[in-house]
């Protein structure tokens, strides 16, 4: 009796001992490696997999074709660094303090890399970060500084210092990524990597190979290129991003400086400044052959300028535009699939999550526009495909409302980390898996701060539901707008006195107070974040605002209450 008893003890001691030795093995190995891949401002219009209209992606629609399109996926706040702090933290920008670019990020936030990390994952990120700090939770980044350069850039890296690396910025944030999943990491244990590329951000510079190709093409014109902004609340109408009134000849369409002077264009904003901070990173072949490129533009155009009405700049411009904004696309395209072939070729791809997003959409002359902020479609949606061939079905597509809020709650639930409380996202497995039924979002929350600043977009927030959209500008206004996504998808009305809207109007306007409620969002908060930008802007430390800009929009608060 006494014997058998030790033996059983023994027995279950022994099970003990291999379950805890072996479990944690075998559960550390199925454990999916993670690959965030996110380009700056890189419009869903300027995806194949979404349209081909203007470009073709291949290797971009790879990750579509073997896993998931996401066709209604939005930002909750359109603007870089607030993006990313979102995607880090799980929450909204009135909670984890990025509301702007302006200001940096506050580092006590306890982000998904961290949590991974903790949790026994590698962690990496290479390109570009934009919060005025280096990241938490990552055993390995080399970022750019702020909005980095595209040529010769330099990095901040974490063992080596700021260093300096001849070429083109895609190119070697892709280098870097592919040496660090080759020779840095550790080959048996699960990794999350976060490949961030600075392209397509302005100020548009191609790599030089596609410079000929690009300059020669022609693109098919937005419908609403000559939008007069009627129609809608007046935010649009005052927004400074309009391609014909807001974008630079030198510094956006690479128009000589001494051509302008040639024909007497009068400047645009930085415009030379621009071109000469842009133009002064290059060296001396690279130079060789911008010059060479950009030097038939400037011919041929010298030749048309001087009989041009607006509606023949409008459409020049617009051309230069989708030439260089979409030329720089191609290098990330490329090098996208030099990644994939990476992970094809080392046998990786079934049990990694790959995504590919932008921390926000653009507007492609949609509107007459260029940039984002706006909650209008080309800027609140962004692109989203997501592969993960283990648990992913090939070729499938989600058109529920998810957000980039949604991220961190989904790497932590696939890392079988639990999430903290506190984060406001939704896990997407259930979606990514072909569970929907356990989904059951009917609206997401947008609010975006960032004003006086460029592009003087106004602050806003809004509910979004499949069929509406209801804004309220606030600040220096006080207008409501009720988009009808349905039986307006250009987005060119405002419903909202329309007494057909009626009942529409009051459902949402409960909806987002309820939203608000639900996420902690208040107008104390909102006031807060007022007073610290314009603080700043005051003093004319904030970017592109005037201390008469200022004073203008003190006016108007004062007449406003
Ligand atoms: C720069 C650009 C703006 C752009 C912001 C924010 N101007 O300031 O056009 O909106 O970045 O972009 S530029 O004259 O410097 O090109 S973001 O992606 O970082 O949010
Ligand atoms: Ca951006």
């Amino acid at each position: 009796m006494k014997n058998s008893r030790i033996l059983l003890f023994a027995f279950l001691l022994t099970a003990l001992i291999s379950c805890s030795s072996e479990k944690p093995e075998t559960h550390k190995k199925e454990r999916p490696n993670i690959i965030f891949i996110m380009s700056d401002d890189h419009a869903y219009q300027a995806i194949s997999a979404y349209d081909n209209t203007l470009i073709e992606t291949p290797n971009i629609d790879r990750i579509a074709k073997m896993g998931m399109l996401f066709t209604n996926a939005s930002v909750t706040n359109s603007i870089c660094a607030p993006s990313r702090a979102t995607i880090l933290t799980g929450k909204h920008s009135h909670l984890n303090g990025k509301v702007d670019n302006h200001f940096h990020f506050d580092t006590t936030n306890i982000t998904f890399p961290q949590l991974l990390q903790d949790a026994g994952y590698q962690t990496a990120m290479f390109g570009k970060l934009h919060f005025g700090n280096n990241p938490k939770g990552f055993d390995q980044f080399k970022i750019l500084p702020g909005q980095g350069a595209y040529y010769n850039p330099e990095f901040i890296t974490k063992y080596d210092g700021n260093i300096e690396v001849e070429g083109y910025v895609t190119d070697i944030v892709t280098d870097m990524t592919l040496d660090w999943l080759e020779n840095e990491r550790e080959k048996e244990q699960p990794f999350m990597l976060m490949y961030l590329h600075k392209a397509p951000h302005r100020s548009w510079l191609m790599a030089e190979r596609h410079l000929d190709d690009f300059t020669s093409r022609t693109f098919a014109e937005p419908k609403t290129l000559f939008d007069d902004y009627s129609g809608r609340a007046t935010p649009a109408a005052e927004a400074e991003m309009n391609i014909l009134h807001h974008m630079s000849w030198a510094g956006d369409h690479k128009v000589f400086p001494e051509m302008m002077d040639e024909l007497g264009i009068p400047e645009i904003g930085y415009d030379k400044a621009r071109y000469a901070y842009e133009y002064s990173r290059l060296n001396e072949s690279q130079m060789d052959n911008f010059l060479k490129a950009y030097g038939k533009v400037n011919e041929d155009f010298a030749k048309k300028y001087p009989k041009m009405t607006d509606e023949d700049k409008m459409k020049w411009k617009y051309q230069r535009y989708m030439q260089d904004y979409l030329g720089t696309i191609q290098a990330v395209d490329e090098n996208v699939g030099r990644l994939l072939d990476y992970l094809e070729a080392n046998d990786m791809m079934e049990n990694t999550i790959i995504v590919y997003t932008s921390d926000q959409g653009f507007y492609l002359g949609e509107h007459g526009w260029y940039d984002k902020r706006f909650i209008y479609n080309e800027s609140f949606k962004t692109p989203l495909l997501v592969s993960w061939p283990d648990r992913i079905k090939a070729g499938s597509r989600s058109d529920e409302l998810v957000q980039n809020l949604d991220f961190a709650q989904t790497f932590l639930e696939a890392a079988g980390v639990n999430a903290p409380e506190d984060m406001q996202g939704e896990s997407l497995i259930p979606l990514l898996t072909g569970n929907d039924e356990k989904w059951d979002r009917d609206a997401v929350y947008y609010h975006y701060y960032e004003y006086p600043a460029e592009h003087m977009v106004n602050r806003h927030y809004a509910i979004v539901t499949k069929d509406y959209k209801l804004v309220h500008y606030y600040y220096v206004e006080d207008q409501w707008e009720l988009l009808d996504s349905k039986n307006d998808p250009y987005e060119l009305t405002n419903f909202y006195d329309d007494p057909k809207y009626a009942d529409i109007k009051l459902d949402l306007h409960v909806r987002l107070e309820e939203l608000r409620k639900k996420y902690k969002d208040s107008n104390e908060i909102s006031q807060k974040y007022i007073d610290l930008l314009m603080k700043d802007a005051a003093e004319g430390k904030v970017f592109g605002v005037s201390k008469e800009k200022v004073e203008e929009i003190r006016e108007r608060r004062r007449r406003l209450m």
